[in-house]
């Protein structure tokens, strides 16, 4: 195996089992009856390419080395998504209170969002991965965000590929206005949330009858057959 390859590998593991242990979250939700905050989670290990960009912006030595996974703190990086804002606080609260990973540094870009537009709130977290080798403890970002801001953040990194981070002013402009539409679709929908968790209420009841009804008929016609 290459260097690269040993170097990321507690990275990989580190973001498998984080985004197990998020999407674990959710379902205990779901097993209470419970809205879940967490509305889905992704997870990627950085591409070395961007790896080596980042680096290289930073001023850092393109090497397989812990300086490298100190210093670029996104090498892991897990993604949560929610539906409503308020479910950010629950679910930065959930991870502040877990005893296997300890939060390092918190960044609120959703009070005071970034000048391109982008809103999210990151927490960088120290994480332990057990290898084969022993203990070893990685720096991982979980960014948390619901799906407007989601959305607005994924069209403006396609953006950004292809404007090189030079975006003509127009569109600048443009993405600015975007980003602001979205935190005002977040504020609308806040506003009617009791509306909407009575109707994913309904929708799961319904669901779960129509599940059980179908059971109940095929187990019949099996019995009979
Ligand atoms: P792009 O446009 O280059 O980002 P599964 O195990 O099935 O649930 P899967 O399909 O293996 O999940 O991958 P997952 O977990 O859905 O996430 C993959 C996509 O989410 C990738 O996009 C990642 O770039 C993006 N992503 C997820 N979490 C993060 C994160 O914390 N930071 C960043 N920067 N990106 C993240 P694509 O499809 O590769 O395309
Ligand atoms: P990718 O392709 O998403 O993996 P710092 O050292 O704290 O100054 P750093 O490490 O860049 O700087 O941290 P920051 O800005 O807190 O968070 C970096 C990540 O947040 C980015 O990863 C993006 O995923 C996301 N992000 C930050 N600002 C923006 C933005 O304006 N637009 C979008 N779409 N995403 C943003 P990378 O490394 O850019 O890459």
């Amino acid at each position: 195996m290459g260097q690269w390859e040993v170097f990321l590998s507690p990275y990989r593991q580190a973001v498998d089992e984080l985004k197990i242990k998020l999407k674990g979250m959710r379902s205990q939700f779901g097993i209470m009856s419970a809205n879940s905050p967490i509305e889905f989670v992704t997870g990627r290990v950085k591409p070395l390419a961007s790896i080596y960009d980042k680096s290289f912006d930073k001023g850092i030595p393109f090497e397989p080395n812990p300086r490298l996974g100190n210093e670029l703190q996104d090498i892991a990086g897990v993604r949560i998504m929610c539906q409503f804002v308020d479910d950010i606080a629950t679910v930065t609260e959930l991870i502040r209170q877990r005893n296997d990973m300890k939060v390092i540094e918190e960044k609120d870009y959703i009070t005071h969002s970034k000048p391109s537009g982008y809103r999210s709130h990151h927490m960088i977290v120290e994480y332990p991965v057990e290898t084969i080798q022993g203990r070893i403890v990685v720096v991982a970002e979980i960014q948390i965000r619901t799906l407007a801001m989601n959305f607005w953040a994924s069209i403006e990194h396609s953006l950004n590929y292809k404007y090189k981070g030079i975006f003509p002013e127009e569109i600048k402009n443009r993405l600015q206005s975007a980003a602001e539409a979205a935190f005002r679709l977040d504020e609308e929908m806040s506003s009617i949330k009791s509306e909407i968790h009575e109707a994913q209420a309904y929708f799961s009841e319904v669901k779960e009858a129509t599940n059980t009804a179908i059971h109940k008929s095929t187990d019949k016609e099996e019995r009979e057959s």
